[in-house]
């Protein structure tokens, strides 16, 4: 398997600045060695050119086009991504996309989706189906899955869809923090919600081995999206948007074996590493960690 590396050092979806060096403190955490342990060989892209937040007109940072920061500048990073991450499974490569905020994902899932119908599987403590309308923060990080979905009020904003991906084909893994407006567009979606309660009961093991048949049924392959603050902020202290109550380090270990014994990943990205909140790297150590189990590392 060849693993395309493309880094997207963008913090335009959230307030909190920090989350634009991710790429680099992934790398540095030994992203290379951990993907060449898991038998891979590497391709690294380097970063998409991402202007900095303060180099924008002062007005972008403010709520656009409805309700949503940044909204111009995610679009523009977004579609060069998805043209790279097309590129990228059109060349028979799997694309390993760093972020950045989770606004990345819209750019992800359109170009894993250019060619094909895909599914995907959201590790993340929150449920990132906001809209413009629902949306708290006006944070876009909060939001993608809603944008590439195309849902309700995005109907304006064609450029974040996804067509190859419907909701069906979608499923969250450890969810803990939703909004009110949120939890009822999930409830009432066709995608399937998995909480940290349902990992409670049910067991890590059952709930991912579920989660990933829901995303790969009758589709191409999928987009594994794997946001950092899905772990517990103890283990994962170096993120924007921390929850208590979140995976532990074996949970995670072991979920991500079984998306690399599920064999059906078409992209992958992690995102949301804040090195700025971060305690010596551990976070962004972690996360390459996690992605070379996904890609078939084994301790044995
Ligand atoms: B992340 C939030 F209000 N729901 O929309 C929002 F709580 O990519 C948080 O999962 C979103 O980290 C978190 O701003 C987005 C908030
Ligand atoms: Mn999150
Ligand atoms: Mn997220
Ligand atoms: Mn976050």
């Amino acid at each position: 398997m060849t693993v395309r590396i493309i880094g997207v050092p963008t913090d335009y979806g959230q307030d909190r600045r920090g989350v634009d060096m991710g790429p680099s403190a992934i790398r540095y955490g030994g992203l290379a060695e951990a993907l060449a342990s898991a038998g891979a060989e590497v391709v690294d892209d380097g970063d998409l050119a991402v202007p900095r937040a303060e180099e924008r007109d002062p007005d972008s940072r403010q709520p656009s086009e409805g309700n949503a920061k940044f909204l111009r500048e995610t679009e523009e990073v977004t579609t060069a991504l998805a043209g790279r991450v097309a590129d990228a499974v059109g060349a028979g490569e799997t694309p390993l996309v760093l972020g950045g905020d989770h606004s990345v994902a819209i750019g992800s899932l359109k170009g894993s989706a250019r060619d094909a119908e895909i599914g995907a599987v959201w590790f993340d403590a929150h449920g990132d189906y906001n809209t413009p309308t629902t949306s708290p923060s006006g944070n876009v990080h909060g939001m993608p899955l809603a944008a590439a979905l195309g849902y309700d009020d995005w109907d304006g904003v064609e450029w974040a869809n996804a067509p190859g991906l419907r909701e069906e084909n979608v499923a969250y893994v450890g969810l803990r923090a939703l909004d009110d407006t949120e939890r009822a567009a999930i409830r009432d979606s066709e995608m399937t919600a998995y909480t940290m309660s349902d990992i409670d009961e049910r067991g890590i093991t059952d709930v991912v081995e579920a989660a990933l048949s829901v995303a790969s049924a009758g589709v191409d392959g999928i987009h594994v999206s794997l946001d950092m603050d899905w772990l517990d902020p103890g283990i994962a202290p170096g993120v924007g948007t921390p929850v208590r109550g979140g995976v532990t380090y074996r949970e995670a270990h072991h979920a991500m074996e079984l998306v690399a014994a599920a064999d059906a990943v078409r992209s992958m990205e992690v995102v949301e590493v804040n090195p700025v909140l971060d305690e010596s790297n551990e976070t962004a150590a972690l996360a390459t960690e996690l992605v070379a189990s996904a890609f078939g590392k084994r301790i044995l």
